[in-house]
Protein backbone atom coordinates (compact mmCIF):
# COMPACT_ATOMS: atom_id res chain seq x y z
CA UNK A 1 0.00 0.00 0.00
CA UNK A 2 2.43 2.45 1.58
CA UNK A 3 4.98 2.05 -1.79
CA UNK A 4 1.54 2.45 -4.26
CA UNK A 5 0.85 5.41 -2.22
CA UNK A 6 4.32 6.97 -2.81
CA UNK A 7 4.61 6.27 -6.31
CA UNK A 8 1.03 8.05 -6.59
CA UNK A 9 2.83 10.86 -5.05
CA UNK A 10 5.59 11.03 -7.37
CA UNK A 11 3.47 11.04 -10.18
CA UNK A 12 1.52 13.81 -9.04
CA UNK A 13 4.54 15.21 -7.84
CA UNK A 14 6.25 14.67 -11.62
CA UNK A 15 9.27 13.09 -10.61
CA UNK A 16 11.78 12.28 -13.31
CA UNK A 17 10.65 9.32 -15.65
CA UNK A 18 13.93 6.99 -14.92
CA UNK A 19 12.25 6.57 -11.62
CA UNK A 20 9.33 6.50 -12.30
CA UNK A 21 9.68 3.21 -14.84
CA UNK A 22 11.44 1.23 -12.43
CA UNK A 23 9.97 -1.55 -10.58
CA UNK A 24 6.35 -2.87 -11.14
CA UNK A 25 4.79 -0.45 -8.34
CA UNK A 26 5.80 2.37 -10.33
CA UNK A 27 4.61 1.25 -13.46
CA UNK A 28 1.44 0.28 -11.80
CA UNK A 29 1.01 3.84 -10.33
CA UNK A 30 1.12 5.18 -14.40
CA UNK A 31 -1.26 2.59 -15.01
CA UNK A 32 -3.55 3.57 -12.35
CA UNK A 33 -3.17 7.37 -13.50
CA UNK A 34 -3.16 7.31 -16.81
CA UNK A 35 -5.02 4.18 -17.98
CA UNK A 36 -7.21 3.20 -15.70
CA UNK A 37 -10.56 5.14 -15.98
CA UNK A 38 -10.86 3.52 -19.15
CA UNK A 39 -9.26 0.05 -18.92
CA UNK A 40 -10.54 -0.39 -14.88
CA UNK A 41 -8.39 -0.33 -12.08
CA UNK A 42 -7.63 -4.01 -12.31
CA UNK A 43 -7.41 -4.37 -16.10
CA UNK A 44 -10.40 -5.94 -16.59
CA UNK A 45 -11.83 -2.86 -18.86
CA UNK A 46 -14.57 -0.35 -19.36
CA UNK A 47 -14.88 1.56 -21.58
CA UNK A 48 -11.38 0.49 -22.95
CA UNK A 49 -11.11 -2.93 -24.15
CA UNK A 50 -9.30 -5.21 -20.88
CA UNK A 51 -5.58 -5.06 -21.35
CA UNK A 52 -4.76 -8.82 -20.34
CA UNK A 53 -2.74 -11.13 -22.24
CA UNK A 54 -5.64 -13.23 -23.71
CA UNK A 55 -7.21 -9.62 -25.10
CA UNK A 56 -3.82 -8.84 -26.56
CA UNK A 57 -2.91 -11.65 -28.55
CA UNK A 58 -2.83 -9.89 -32.01
CA UNK A 59 -1.15 -6.57 -31.26
CA UNK A 60 2.72 -7.20 -31.10
CA UNK A 61 4.42 -5.31 -27.80
CA UNK A 62 6.11 -2.68 -30.20
CA UNK A 63 2.26 -1.99 -31.65
CA UNK A 64 1.19 -1.44 -27.65
CA UNK A 65 3.90 0.78 -27.78
CA UNK A 66 2.68 2.97 -30.29
CA UNK A 67 -0.82 3.07 -29.47
CA UNK A 68 0.12 4.17 -26.05
CA UNK A 69 2.40 6.85 -27.13
CA UNK A 70 0.19 7.69 -30.51
CA UNK A 71 -3.39 6.14 -29.85
CA UNK A 72 -5.71 4.78 -31.48
CA UNK A 73 -7.54 5.24 -34.99
CA UNK A 74 -11.32 5.05 -35.16
CA UNK A 75 -11.30 4.50 -30.69
CA UNK A 76 -11.74 6.72 -27.76
CA UNK A 77 -7.86 6.35 -26.96
CA UNK A 78 -5.50 9.06 -27.20
CA UNK A 79 -1.88 9.28 -27.30
CA UNK A 80 0.09 10.25 -24.39
CA UNK A 81 3.45 10.78 -26.29
CA UNK A 82 3.35 14.83 -24.82
CA UNK A 83 2.82 13.11 -21.08
CA UNK A 84 4.97 10.29 -20.92
CA UNK A 85 8.44 9.72 -21.47
CA UNK A 86 9.94 6.64 -24.03
CA UNK A 87 10.37 4.25 -21.15
CA UNK A 88 7.45 4.90 -19.44
CA UNK A 89 5.91 3.93 -22.64
CA UNK A 90 8.29 1.01 -22.79
CA UNK A 91 7.09 -0.38 -18.90
CA UNK A 92 3.29 0.29 -19.48
CA UNK A 93 3.44 -2.12 -22.99
CA UNK A 94 5.27 -4.63 -20.60
CA UNK A 95 2.89 -4.24 -17.83
CA UNK A 96 -0.47 -4.96 -19.53
CA UNK A 97 1.36 -8.17 -21.02
CA UNK A 98 1.80 -9.23 -17.50
CA UNK A 99 -0.30 -12.54 -16.75
CA UNK A 100 -2.77 -10.91 -13.33
CA UNK A 101 -2.64 -12.04 -10.11
CA UNK A 102 -5.74 -13.74 -9.89
CA UNK A 103 -7.06 -14.97 -13.25
CA UNK A 104 -10.85 -13.50 -13.79
CA UNK A 105 -13.52 -15.18 -14.13
CA UNK A 106 -16.99 -14.88 -15.05
CA UNK A 107 -18.89 -18.22 -15.86
CA UNK A 108 -22.23 -19.72 -14.88
CA UNK A 109 -21.99 -19.01 -11.14
CA UNK A 110 -21.30 -15.05 -11.73
CA UNK A 111 -23.91 -14.45 -14.22
CA UNK A 112 -27.07 -16.63 -12.61
CA UNK A 113 -25.68 -14.37 -9.32
CA UNK A 114 -25.86 -11.10 -11.13
CA UNK A 115 -29.27 -11.43 -12.54
CA UNK A 116 -31.65 -8.97 -11.11
CA UNK A 117 -35.78 -9.42 -12.13
CA UNK A 118 -36.94 -5.84 -10.99
CA UNK A 119 -40.88 -6.69 -12.89
CA UNK A 120 -40.83 -10.42 -14.04
CA UNK A 121 -42.28 -10.48 -17.57
CA UNK A 122 -46.00 -9.65 -17.81
CA UNK A 123 -46.17 -8.34 -14.56
CA UNK A 124 -46.98 -4.63 -16.10
CA UNK A 125 -49.50 -3.45 -17.76
CA UNK A 126 -49.86 -3.95 -21.71
CA UNK A 127 -50.79 -0.51 -23.04
CA UNK A 128 -48.56 1.78 -23.26
CA UNK A 129 -48.57 4.98 -20.39
CA UNK A 130 -48.23 7.24 -23.65
CA UNK A 131 -49.85 8.59 -26.54
CA UNK A 132 -47.34 8.32 -29.10
CA UNK A 133 -47.03 6.29 -32.25
CA UNK A 134 -45.37 3.21 -30.35
CA UNK A 135 -43.78 2.26 -33.75
CA UNK A 136 -42.54 5.73 -34.64
CA UNK A 137 -40.11 6.19 -30.89
CA UNK A 138 -36.46 6.68 -31.26
CA UNK A 139 -34.49 5.71 -28.01
CA UNK A 140 -31.45 8.11 -27.95
CA UNK A 141 -28.21 7.06 -26.34
CA UNK A 142 -26.78 9.78 -24.08
CA UNK A 143 -23.03 8.32 -23.76
CA UNK A 144 -22.45 11.95 -21.74
CA UNK A 145 -23.74 11.44 -18.63
CA UNK A 146 -25.01 7.67 -19.19
CA UNK A 147 -29.01 7.94 -19.65
CA UNK A 148 -31.20 7.30 -22.66
CA UNK A 149 -34.23 9.70 -23.80
CA UNK A 150 -37.46 8.06 -25.26
CA UNK A 151 -38.56 10.78 -28.22
CA UNK A 152 -41.62 10.82 -29.48
CA UNK A 153 -40.66 9.96 -33.72
CA UNK A 154 -43.49 12.74 -34.90
CA UNK A 155 -43.48 15.49 -32.45
CA UNK A 156 -39.73 15.47 -31.72
CA UNK A 157 -40.72 15.67 -27.71
CA UNK A 158 -38.85 14.04 -25.38
CA UNK A 159 -41.61 11.07 -23.83
CA UNK A 160 -38.96 9.78 -20.56
CA UNK A 161 -34.98 9.96 -19.68
CA UNK A 162 -34.16 7.80 -17.43
CA UNK A 163 -30.48 6.02 -16.29
CA UNK A 164 -28.38 3.52 -18.17
CA UNK A 165 -25.42 1.35 -17.42
CA UNK A 166 -22.07 2.64 -17.61
CA UNK A 167 -21.41 2.96 -20.99
CA UNK A 168 -23.21 1.74 -23.33
CA UNK A 169 -21.96 0.26 -26.72
CA UNK A 170 -23.50 -0.72 -29.54
CA UNK A 171 -27.10 -0.66 -30.77
CA UNK A 172 -30.22 -1.54 -28.12
CA UNK A 173 -32.14 -4.53 -30.18
CA UNK A 174 -35.89 -4.31 -30.33
CA UNK A 175 -38.37 -7.05 -29.60
CA UNK A 176 -40.26 -7.41 -33.39
CA UNK A 177 -43.53 -5.84 -31.57
CA UNK A 178 -41.09 -2.36 -30.41
CA UNK A 179 -42.04 -3.00 -26.96
CA UNK A 180 -39.53 -4.00 -25.25
CA UNK A 181 -35.81 -2.65 -26.06
CA UNK A 182 -32.43 -4.61 -24.78
CA UNK A 183 -29.02 -2.60 -24.13
CA UNK A 184 -25.47 -3.61 -24.00
CA UNK A 185 -22.72 -2.07 -22.31
CA UNK A 186 -18.83 -2.29 -22.27
CA UNK A 187 -18.65 -3.75 -18.77
CA UNK A 188 -20.73 -6.80 -19.46
CA UNK A 189 -24.55 -5.71 -18.39
CA UNK A 190 -27.60 -6.72 -20.20
CA UNK A 191 -30.87 -4.78 -19.73
CA UNK A 192 -34.02 -5.25 -20.46
CA UNK A 193 -36.63 -2.20 -20.43
CA UNK A 194 -40.41 -2.34 -20.95
CA UNK A 195 -40.99 0.71 -23.14
CA UNK A 196 -44.71 0.91 -22.93
CA UNK A 197 -44.47 0.71 -19.08
CA UNK A 198 -40.75 3.13 -18.85
CA UNK A 199 -39.51 0.60 -16.52
CA UNK A 200 -36.58 -1.72 -16.55
CA UNK A 201 -37.65 -5.63 -16.45
CA UNK A 202 -34.29 -7.34 -15.90
CA UNK A 203 -30.46 -6.93 -15.86
CA UNK A 204 -27.69 -9.98 -15.78
CA UNK A 205 -23.77 -9.10 -16.22
CA UNK A 206 -23.05 -11.66 -19.23
CA UNK A 207 -19.17 -10.80 -18.95
CA UNK A 208 -16.27 -8.36 -17.95
CA UNK A 209 -16.35 -6.72 -21.32
CA UNK A 210 -19.06 -7.27 -23.40
CA UNK A 211 -19.13 -5.93 -27.87
CA UNK A 212 -22.45 -6.08 -27.73
CA UNK A 213 -25.40 -7.95 -28.10
CA UNK A 214 -28.64 -9.65 -30.53
CA UNK A 215 -31.96 -10.10 -30.11
CA UNK A 216 -33.40 -13.56 -32.14
CA UNK A 217 -36.13 -12.66 -34.83
CA UNK A 218 -38.82 -13.83 -33.08
CA UNK A 219 -37.87 -12.16 -30.02
CA UNK A 220 -37.52 -14.55 -27.29
CA UNK A 221 -33.50 -15.22 -27.05
CA UNK A 222 -30.87 -12.58 -26.48
CA UNK A 223 -27.34 -13.97 -27.37
CA UNK A 224 -23.90 -11.86 -25.94
CA UNK A 225 -20.57 -11.20 -26.98
CA UNK A 226 -17.77 -10.84 -24.75
CA UNK A 227 -14.02 -10.11 -25.09
CA UNK A 228 -13.70 -10.91 -21.74
CA UNK A 229 -14.25 -14.04 -20.74
CA UNK A 230 -13.98 -15.40 -24.85
CA UNK A 231 -17.89 -16.21 -24.62
CA UNK A 232 -21.14 -16.15 -26.45
CA UNK A 233 -23.53 -16.38 -23.29
CA UNK A 234 -27.62 -17.27 -24.96
CA UNK A 235 -30.36 -16.03 -22.34
CA UNK A 236 -33.90 -16.12 -22.27
CA UNK A 237 -35.47 -12.69 -22.94
CA UNK A 238 -38.06 -13.13 -20.86
CA UNK A 239 -36.94 -12.22 -17.86
CA UNK A 240 -32.90 -12.95 -19.06
CA UNK A 241 -32.38 -16.24 -17.85
CA UNK A 242 -29.32 -17.69 -18.24
CA UNK A 243 -29.89 -20.82 -21.06
CA UNK A 244 -25.84 -21.41 -22.00
CA UNK A 245 -22.60 -19.98 -21.77
CA UNK A 246 -20.87 -20.94 -25.41
CA UNK A 247 -17.05 -20.70 -24.63
CA UNK A 248 -15.63 -19.18 -28.00
CA UNK A 249 -13.07 -21.82 -28.33
CA UNK A 250 -11.90 -22.69 -32.04
CA UNK A 251 -11.42 -25.83 -33.97
CA UNK A 252 -7.59 -25.80 -33.32
CA UNK A 253 -8.39 -25.68 -29.49
CA UNK A 254 -7.37 -21.83 -29.36
CA UNK A 255 -9.35 -19.60 -28.02
CA UNK A 256 -10.87 -16.02 -29.01
CA UNK A 257 -12.13 -12.69 -28.32
CA UNK A 258 -15.75 -12.55 -29.85
CA UNK A 259 -15.73 -9.76 -32.38
CA UNK A 260 -19.59 -9.21 -32.66
CA UNK A 261 -23.14 -11.35 -33.07
CA UNK A 262 -25.99 -10.73 -35.37
CA UNK A 263 -29.72 -12.01 -35.45
CA UNK A 264 -30.32 -12.92 -38.97
CA UNK A 265 -33.60 -13.31 -39.11
CA UNK A 266 -34.25 -14.51 -42.54
CA UNK A 267 -31.84 -17.70 -41.78
CA UNK A 268 -33.35 -18.10 -37.63
CA UNK A 269 -29.91 -17.72 -35.99
CA UNK A 270 -27.55 -15.79 -34.58
CA UNK A 271 -24.37 -15.19 -36.68
CA UNK A 272 -20.75 -14.40 -34.29
CA UNK A 273 -16.89 -13.63 -35.65
CA UNK A 274 -14.44 -14.35 -33.79
CA UNK A 275 -11.48 -12.09 -33.45
CA UNK A 276 -8.61 -13.91 -32.61
CA UNK A 277 -9.26 -17.25 -34.64
CA UNK A 278 -10.62 -17.22 -38.66
CA UNK A 279 -14.11 -18.80 -38.08
CA UNK A 280 -17.55 -17.21 -38.41
CA UNK A 281 -20.44 -19.11 -35.89
CA UNK A 282 -23.55 -19.90 -36.49
CA UNK A 283 -25.91 -20.67 -34.16
CA UNK A 284 -29.51 -21.38 -34.73
CA UNK A 285 -32.57 -20.54 -32.70
CA UNK A 286 -35.88 -22.75 -32.63
CA UNK A 287 -38.60 -21.72 -35.28
CA UNK A 288 -41.50 -21.03 -33.95
CA UNK A 289 -44.80 -23.13 -34.30
CA UNK A 290 -47.01 -20.11 -34.38
CA UNK A 291 -45.73 -16.46 -34.28
CA UNK A 292 -45.14 -15.22 -30.53
CA UNK A 293 -45.50 -11.46 -31.48
CA UNK A 294 -48.37 -10.06 -33.54
CA UNK A 295 -46.80 -6.96 -35.12
CA UNK A 296 -43.70 -7.61 -36.31
CA UNK A 297 -43.10 -9.10 -39.42
CA UNK A 298 -39.64 -10.54 -38.62
CA UNK A 299 -41.66 -13.01 -36.12
CA UNK A 300 -41.32 -16.00 -38.48
CA UNK A 301 -38.06 -17.09 -40.28
CA UNK A 302 -37.57 -18.67 -43.59
CA UNK A 303 -38.50 -22.67 -43.56
CA UNK A 304 -36.63 -25.08 -43.72
CA UNK A 305 -33.41 -22.92 -42.58
CA UNK A 306 -30.88 -23.16 -45.77
CA UNK A 307 -27.55 -24.41 -46.48
CA UNK A 308 -27.21 -26.64 -42.67
CA UNK A 309 -29.52 -28.67 -40.72
CA UNK A 310 -27.39 -27.36 -37.33
CA UNK A 311 -29.39 -28.40 -34.49
CA UNK A 312 -31.05 -25.73 -32.59
CA UNK A 313 -28.75 -23.39 -29.75
CA UNK A 314 -25.17 -25.56 -31.62
CA UNK A 315 -22.50 -24.07 -33.14
CA UNK A 316 -21.77 -24.49 -37.22
CA UNK A 317 -18.61 -23.67 -37.72
CA UNK A 318 -17.79 -21.94 -40.61
CA UNK A 319 -13.91 -21.27 -41.24
CA UNK A 320 -13.39 -17.87 -43.45
CA UNK A 321 -9.61 -16.61 -44.67
CA UNK A 322 -9.15 -14.33 -42.18
CA UNK A 323 -10.04 -12.30 -38.81
CA UNK A 324 -13.45 -11.05 -38.69
CA UNK A 325 -12.82 -7.84 -37.19
CA UNK A 326 -16.46 -5.87 -38.44
CA UNK A 327 -18.91 -7.31 -41.28
CA UNK A 328 -21.97 -6.85 -42.98
CA UNK A 329 -24.84 -8.69 -44.41
CA UNK A 330 -26.22 -8.93 -47.41
CA UNK A 331 -30.39 -8.11 -47.21
CA UNK A 332 -31.32 -11.98 -46.74
CA UNK A 333 -28.09 -12.85 -45.20
CA UNK A 334 -26.98 -14.94 -47.76
CA UNK A 335 -23.32 -13.47 -47.36
CA UNK A 336 -21.51 -11.79 -45.25
CA UNK A 337 -18.71 -9.19 -46.10
CA UNK A 338 -16.02 -8.64 -43.35
CA UNK A 339 -12.48 -7.53 -42.78
CA UNK A 340 -9.82 -7.47 -40.54
CA UNK A 341 -8.78 -4.00 -38.91
CA UNK A 342 -4.98 -5.15 -39.65
CA UNK A 343 -6.13 -6.02 -43.56
CA UNK A 344 -5.89 -4.34 -46.91
CA UNK A 345 -9.68 -5.45 -48.09
CA UNK A 346 -12.47 -7.03 -47.59
CA UNK A 347 -14.55 -10.71 -48.00
CA UNK A 348 -17.52 -11.88 -48.78
CA UNK A 349 -18.21 -15.30 -48.13
CA UNK A 350 -21.24 -17.29 -48.47
CA UNK A 351 -22.91 -18.55 -45.20
CA UNK A 352 -24.60 -21.28 -47.13
CA UNK A 353 -21.69 -22.81 -48.29
CA UNK A 354 -18.80 -21.39 -46.19
CA UNK A 355 -16.82 -20.71 -49.67
CA UNK A 356 -14.92 -17.04 -49.96
CA UNK A 357 -16.77 -15.83 -53.14
CA UNK A 358 -14.84 -12.60 -53.72
CA UNK A 359 -12.01 -10.05 -52.32
CA UNK A 360 -12.80 -6.30 -52.08
CA UNK A 361 -10.15 -3.77 -52.56
CA UNK A 362 -10.87 -1.92 -49.85
CA UNK A 363 -7.79 -0.19 -48.29
CA UNK A 364 -8.35 2.35 -45.07
CA UNK A 365 -10.20 0.17 -42.56
CA UNK A 366 -13.40 -0.23 -44.30
CA UNK A 367 -16.20 -0.12 -41.17
CA UNK A 368 -18.32 -2.28 -42.59
CA UNK A 369 -20.89 -2.02 -39.67
CA UNK A 370 -21.81 0.84 -40.79
CA UNK A 371 -22.75 -0.31 -44.04
CA UNK A 372 -26.06 0.05 -45.63
CA UNK A 373 -27.58 -0.84 -49.13
CA UNK A 374 -29.83 0.40 -51.84
CA UNK A 375 -30.92 0.06 -55.62
CA UNK A 376 -28.87 2.13 -57.90
CA UNK A 377 -29.42 1.54 -61.22
CA UNK A 378 -31.76 -2.08 -60.85
CA UNK A 379 -28.95 -3.42 -58.47
CA UNK A 380 -28.52 -3.63 -55.25
CA UNK A 381 -25.41 -1.67 -53.93
CA UNK A 382 -23.39 -1.08 -50.82
CA UNK A 383 -21.80 1.33 -49.12
CA UNK A 384 -18.96 1.66 -46.50
CA UNK A 385 -17.11 4.70 -44.97
CA UNK A 386 -13.70 4.23 -43.56
CA UNK A 387 -12.19 4.66 -40.46
CA UNK A 388 -8.51 5.92 -41.79
CA UNK A 389 -9.52 6.90 -45.26
CA UNK A 390 -11.13 9.84 -46.40
CA UNK A 391 -13.51 7.95 -48.18
CA UNK A 392 -17.05 6.32 -48.99
CA UNK A 393 -16.60 3.07 -51.36
CA UNK A 394 -19.75 2.12 -53.09
CA UNK A 395 -20.06 -1.61 -53.71
CA UNK A 396 -22.09 -3.50 -56.37
CA UNK A 397 -23.47 -6.41 -54.38
CA UNK A 398 -23.84 -8.97 -57.96
CA UNK A 399 -20.34 -8.30 -59.03
CA UNK A 400 -18.97 -7.63 -55.91
CA UNK A 401 -16.86 -4.58 -57.53
CA UNK A 402 -16.18 -1.53 -56.31
CA UNK A 403 -17.92 1.20 -58.43
CA UNK A 404 -17.17 4.55 -56.69
CA UNK A 405 -14.91 5.56 -54.23
CA UNK A 406 -16.12 9.05 -52.99
CA UNK A 407 -13.37 11.26 -51.87
CA UNK A 408 -14.75 13.06 -48.06
CA UNK A 409 -13.45 15.96 -46.30
CA UNK A 410 -12.32 12.58 -43.31
CA UNK A 411 -12.79 9.49 -42.57
CA UNK A 412 -16.47 9.04 -41.21
CA UNK A 413 -17.77 6.42 -38.64
CA UNK A 414 -21.39 6.26 -39.22
CA UNK A 415 -23.51 6.09 -42.58
CA UNK A 416 -27.42 6.32 -42.84
CA UNK A 417 -30.79 6.31 -45.42
CA UNK A 418 -34.10 5.13 -45.34
CA UNK A 419 -35.86 3.42 -48.41
CA UNK A 420 -38.04 6.35 -48.94
CA UNK A 421 -35.30 9.12 -49.02
CA UNK A 422 -33.22 9.66 -52.20
CA UNK A 423 -29.80 10.64 -49.81
CA UNK A 424 -27.48 9.28 -47.86
CA UNK A 425 -25.67 10.74 -45.02
CA UNK A 426 -22.14 9.91 -44.65
CA UNK A 427 -20.33 11.89 -41.22
CA UNK A 428 -16.96 12.94 -41.22
CA UNK A 429 -15.66 11.70 -37.40
CA UNK A 430 -12.16 12.45 -37.76
CA UNK A 431 -9.89 15.06 -38.04
CA UNK A 432 -10.28 18.84 -38.34
CA UNK A 433 -13.36 18.59 -40.35
CA UNK A 434 -15.24 16.87 -38.09
CA UNK A 435 -18.15 19.09 -37.33
CA UNK A 436 -19.47 18.51 -41.43
CA UNK A 437 -21.66 15.88 -42.98
CA UNK A 438 -22.04 15.20 -46.58
CA UNK A 439 -25.79 14.22 -47.85
CA UNK A 440 -24.80 11.76 -50.89
CA UNK A 441 -27.56 11.57 -54.03
CA UNK A 442 -28.22 7.91 -54.49
CA UNK A 443 -28.73 7.80 -58.06
CA UNK A 444 -26.01 10.06 -59.10
CA UNK A 445 -24.03 8.73 -56.26
CA UNK A 446 -22.12 12.24 -55.80
CA UNK A 447 -22.25 13.84 -52.73
CA UNK A 448 -24.81 17.09 -53.28
CA UNK A 449 -24.13 18.94 -49.80
CA UNK A 450 -21.82 19.16 -47.00
CA UNK A 451 -23.66 20.57 -43.69
CA UNK A 452 -21.58 22.07 -40.96
CA UNK A 453 -24.51 22.48 -38.30
CA UNK A 454 -22.37 23.92 -35.52
CA UNK A 455 -18.82 25.11 -36.46
CA UNK A 456 -15.70 23.14 -34.04
CA UNK A 457 -18.67 20.74 -32.66
CA UNK A 458 -18.82 17.14 -33.76
CA UNK A 459 -21.93 15.97 -36.13
CA UNK A 460 -22.57 12.36 -36.27
CA UNK A 461 -24.97 9.36 -36.59
CA UNK A 462 -28.22 10.04 -38.74
CA UNK A 463 -31.38 7.89 -38.00
CA UNK A 464 -34.36 8.20 -40.14
CA UNK A 465 -38.13 8.88 -38.97
CA UNK A 466 -40.47 5.45 -39.98
CA UNK A 467 -41.46 7.10 -43.14
CA UNK A 468 -38.09 8.73 -44.15
CA UNK A 469 -39.30 12.21 -44.03
CA UNK A 470 -37.60 13.31 -41.11
CA UNK A 471 -33.74 12.70 -39.49
CA UNK A 472 -32.23 12.98 -36.31
CA UNK A 473 -28.55 14.02 -36.51
CA UNK A 474 -26.18 14.44 -33.60
CA UNK A 475 -24.11 16.91 -32.14
CA UNK A 476 -21.81 14.40 -30.07
CA UNK A 477 -20.42 16.75 -27.56
CA UNK A 478 -21.35 16.18 -23.60
CA UNK A 479 -23.03 19.72 -24.00
CA UNK A 480 -25.07 18.38 -27.34
CA UNK A 481 -28.10 18.00 -28.84
CA UNK A 482 -30.43 15.93 -31.92
CA UNK A 483 -30.76 17.89 -34.70
CA UNK A 484 -34.04 17.03 -36.37
CA UNK A 485 -33.87 18.06 -40.31
CA UNK A 486 -36.28 17.40 -43.23
CA UNK A 487 -34.76 14.79 -45.38
CA UNK A 488 -36.40 16.27 -48.58
CA UNK A 489 -35.29 19.85 -48.21
CA UNK A 490 -32.67 19.31 -45.85
CA UNK A 491 -33.72 22.07 -43.61
CA UNK A 492 -32.98 22.17 -39.50
CA UNK A 493 -36.19 22.21 -37.96
CA UNK A 494 -35.48 21.67 -34.32
CA UNK A 495 -32.68 21.27 -31.55
CA UNK A 496 -33.51 19.12 -28.33
CA UNK A 497 -30.27 19.49 -26.08
CA UNK A 498 -28.62 16.25 -24.93
CA UNK A 499 -25.61 14.75 -23.02
CA UNK A 500 -23.06 12.89 -25.85
CA UNK A 501 -26.15 11.62 -28.00
CA UNK A 502 -24.34 8.62 -29.37
CA UNK A 503 -26.86 6.75 -31.08
CA UNK A 504 -30.51 7.02 -31.96
CA UNK A 505 -32.39 4.46 -32.99
CA UNK A 506 -36.20 4.13 -34.27
CA UNK A 507 -38.68 1.33 -33.43
CA UNK A 508 -39.86 0.66 -37.21
CA UNK A 509 -36.88 1.23 -39.19
CA UNK A 510 -35.11 -1.29 -36.73
CA UNK A 511 -37.52 -4.05 -36.30
CA UNK A 512 -37.97 -3.96 -40.13
CA UNK A 513 -34.81 -3.68 -40.87
CA UNK A 514 -34.96 -0.83 -43.15
CA UNK A 515 -31.93 -1.37 -46.14
CA UNK A 516 -30.84 1.89 -44.86
CA UNK A 517 -29.74 1.39 -41.08
CA UNK A 518 -27.97 -0.74 -39.16
CA UNK A 519 -29.48 -4.02 -37.72
FE1 LIG B 1 -18.55 0.98 -31.92
C1 LIG B 1 -21.64 -0.17 -32.91
C2 LIG B 1 -17.20 -2.04 -32.73
C3 LIG B 1 -15.46 2.19 -31.19
C4 LIG B 1 -19.93 3.97 -31.01
N1 LIG B 1 -19.29 -0.76 -32.71
C5 LIG B 1 -20.60 -1.04 -32.98
C6 LIG B 1 -20.72 -2.41 -33.37
C7 LIG B 1 -19.47 -2.96 -33.31
C8 LIG B 1 -18.56 -1.92 -32.90
C9 LIG B 1 -19.07 -4.39 -33.63
C10 LIG B 1 -22.00 -3.10 -33.78
C11 LIG B 1 -22.65 -3.63 -32.54
C12 LIG B 1 -24.15 -3.54 -32.53
O1 LIG B 1 -24.71 -2.50 -32.85
O2 LIG B 1 -24.78 -4.54 -32.15
N2 LIG B 1 -16.65 0.22 -32.00
C13 LIG B 1 -16.33 -1.02 -32.39
C14 LIG B 1 -14.89 -1.17 -32.39
O3 LIG B 1 -14.27 -2.24 -32.67
C15 LIG B 1 -14.29 0.13 -32.05
C16 LIG B 1 -13.61 0.72 -33.31
C17 LIG B 1 -13.21 0.04 -30.96
C18 LIG B 1 -13.77 -0.24 -29.60
O4 LIG B 1 -13.44 0.53 -28.70
O5 LIG B 1 -14.55 -1.16 -29.43
C19 LIG B 1 -15.54 0.93 -31.71
N3 LIG B 1 -17.83 2.76 -31.21
C20 LIG B 1 -16.54 3.03 -30.96
C21 LIG B 1 -16.37 4.37 -30.44
O6 LIG B 1 -15.28 4.90 -30.08
C22 LIG B 1 -17.69 5.02 -30.45
C23 LIG B 1 -17.67 6.12 -31.51
C24 LIG B 1 -18.08 5.65 -29.12
C25 LIG B 1 -18.45 4.67 -28.05
O7 LIG B 1 -19.58 4.81 -27.56
O8 LIG B 1 -17.66 3.80 -27.72
C26 LIG B 1 -18.58 3.86 -30.91
N4 LIG B 1 -20.43 1.75 -31.98
C27 LIG B 1 -20.78 3.01 -31.55
C28 LIG B 1 -22.21 3.20 -31.77
C29 LIG B 1 -22.69 2.01 -32.33
C30 LIG B 1 -21.55 1.12 -32.44
C31 LIG B 1 -23.00 4.48 -31.45
C32 LIG B 1 -24.11 1.71 -32.78
C33 LIG B 1 -24.25 2.19 -34.18
C34 LIG B 1 -25.61 1.99 -34.75
O9 LIG B 1 -26.19 2.98 -35.17
O10 LIG B 1 -26.11 0.88 -34.82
Amino acid sequence: MIPRLLALLAVAMLLPAAVLAEGGADTEALYQTHCASCHGADRLGGIGPALLPGNLSRLKPAAAEAVIRDGRAASQMPGFADQLEEDQVTSLAEWIYREPEVEPSWGRDEILASQLVHHPDGSLPDEPRFDADPLNLFIVVETGDHHATLLDGDTFEPIHRFATRYALHGGPKYTPDGRYVFFGSRDGWVTKYDIYNMQVVAEVRAGINMRNIAVSGDGRYVMAANYLPHSLVLFDAHNLDLMKVYPAVGENGESSRVSAVYAAPPRGSFIAALKDIEEVWEIPWPLPTEPVVSTGHMATPLAPRRGHDTPNFRVRRIPVPDYLDDFFFDLDYAHVIGASRGGQGGMVVNLDSGEKVADLPLEGMPHLGSGITWEHEGRRVMATPHLTRAAVSIIDMTSWEVIKTLETDGPGFFMRSHANSPYVWADVFFGPNRDRVHVIDKQSLEIVETLIPEPGKTAAHVEFDRYGEKLLLSLWEDDGAVIVYDAETLEEEKRIPMSKPSGKYNVWNKTRYEEGTSH
